[in-house]
């Protein structure tokens, strides 16, 4: 494990920084859908002296001479990746999930297409066609949401919908729905609509890994990730597609919008695939989804509401509209007591975004962390007391200790200073 001896004498200040962060990660609740916790592991493949090499290009073929390293490393990371989720294809360069995303619609969209996506207060995400986001700005959107009474994607309106716009794009995939994505129905319906398909698993790929959620692989054109989700690597994205878009993917990717890959990353990305083929992530990923829906059912046992009424996966999201509290509020007590979530939209929320009637809760890191259900009963009663007192100092304080005498039970990073 890194000492950070050397960062502490060159830059005291950003070594504050760092410490101060990793006692707020240790001492507190994530439960933040879309945080984990990556392995030493991990951490030491991404802050390793990969970080000086340029690279730009593919293995084998690159624009810089001395790459025969970094080559093993994103060679590997592509093979442990096309293992792992069965595809035929993969890109290991992304940034991030924007640009994993963005790289999909240059390599087959041109501006004016229609590009059909989940609506972002539905619980889609905002490279689906947000107006804000380049894909809303360059495409014409088609998005579709969820059953007003069901919470949940109803598939009739999909295919309605496909058949009257004609998208030359569908996507699929979400950041906050917490139900089963039917990718064979999705399929059908591009097929209808004379569509191709892309599924963003950046929420679910840990469970699509360890076989705990249908594998979009087999159904879609393209699947995109990010690697810090519930796969728990490095900060980052991936492309699995199908071979006959090899060439269109990567020319997309590099030159097209991103120049050298970050071959830390890359190599980090690799130890964290490895990771991911392993008995002991699958049972983790298992316990993510028993925790998720454990401290689920705990909060509507004390009279709260859960969207679509459950979860089957490593998130849901708690109406806390239905408590007479707004997201903002929430988010801020809960944050005053050691519980980091984040305020989010509901399904037809009457609030805008950034006041939202709703919070988004996971498991990934808890579950990471080693706790399991009887701590999920316990996180249970601490969010309850947050939210039945937001406004109450001396309440806030109890929690607080109550989290950091739990937190203390569950180390993280014991090595690190
Ligand atoms: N920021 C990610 C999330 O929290 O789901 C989406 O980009």
């Amino acid at each position: 494990m890194p000492s950070y001896e050397h960062l502490r004498a060159a830059d005291p200040e950003i070594y504050d920084v760092v410490v101060a962060e990793r006692r707020r990660q240790a001492r507190g609740l994530e439960l933040i859908a879309s945080e984990n916790f990556t392995s030493p592991a991990v951490l030491e493949a991404a802050g390793s002296v990969l970080t000086n090499k340029y690279a730009e290009g593919y293995p084998g073929r690159r624009y810089y001479g001395g790459c025969e390293h970094v080559d093993v490393a994103e060679r590997l990371a592509i093979e442990r990746a096309r293992e792992l989720f069965g595809a035929e294809h993969v890109n290991v360069q992304p940034h991030c999930g924007t640009s994993a995303n963005m790289a999909v619609y240059f390599a087959v969209l041109a501006p004016g297409d229609v590009l059909m996506g989940m609506d972002l207060s539905s619980g889609g995400h905002l490279t689906h066609g947000h107006p804000l986001s380049y894909s809303g700005r360059d495409f014409k959107v088609v998005s579709y949401g969820v059953d007003r009474e069901s919470e949940r994607i109803d598939y009739d309106e999909v295919e309605r919908l496909a058949r009257e716009h004609r998208p030359k794009l569908i996507v699929c995939g979400a950041s906050a729905y917490s139900r089963v994505i039917d990718f064979a129905r999705f399929r059908a319906v591009a097929d209808a609509a004379g569509a191709l398909l892309m599924a963003d698993v950046a929420h679910i790929a840990g469970l699509v890994a360890a076989g705990l959620h249908p594998s979009p692989v087999p159904h879609c054109d393209f699947v995109t990730t990010t690697t810090h989700k519930t796969l728990r690597g490095p900060r980052g994205g991936l492309i699995l597609c199908r071979k006959e878009h090899k060439k269109a993917i990567n020319k997309a990717l590099f030159p097209g919008i991103q120049g050298g890959p970050l071959m830390h990353v890359i190599a980090a990305k690799a130890v964290a695939l490895k990771e991911a083929s392993s008995e002991a992530f699958r049972r983790d990923q298992e316990r993510t989804v028993e925790n998720a829906r454990a401290l689920a059912a705990h909060l509507v046992e004390r009279g709260y509401r859960i969207v679509s009424g459950g979860t089957d996966n490593h998130v849901f999201l708690l109406d806390v509209g239905h408590a007479g509290l707004t997201g903002k509020v929430a988010e801020k007590a809960l944050e005053e007591a050691g519980i980091t979530v984040n305020k989010n939209t509901i399904p037809y929320d009457p609030n805008p975004p950034l006041v939202a009637s709703g919070i988004r809760i996971g498991t990934p890191a808890v579950t990471t962390r080693g706790m399991g259900p009887a701590e999920m009963a316990e996180i249970a009663e601490l969010i309850a007391g947050v939210l039945q007192a937001p406004d109450d100092p001396a309440a806030l304080a109890a929690v607080r200790r109550r989290v950091e005498a739990l937190t203390e039970r569950f180390p993280l990073y014991p090595d690190l200073p």
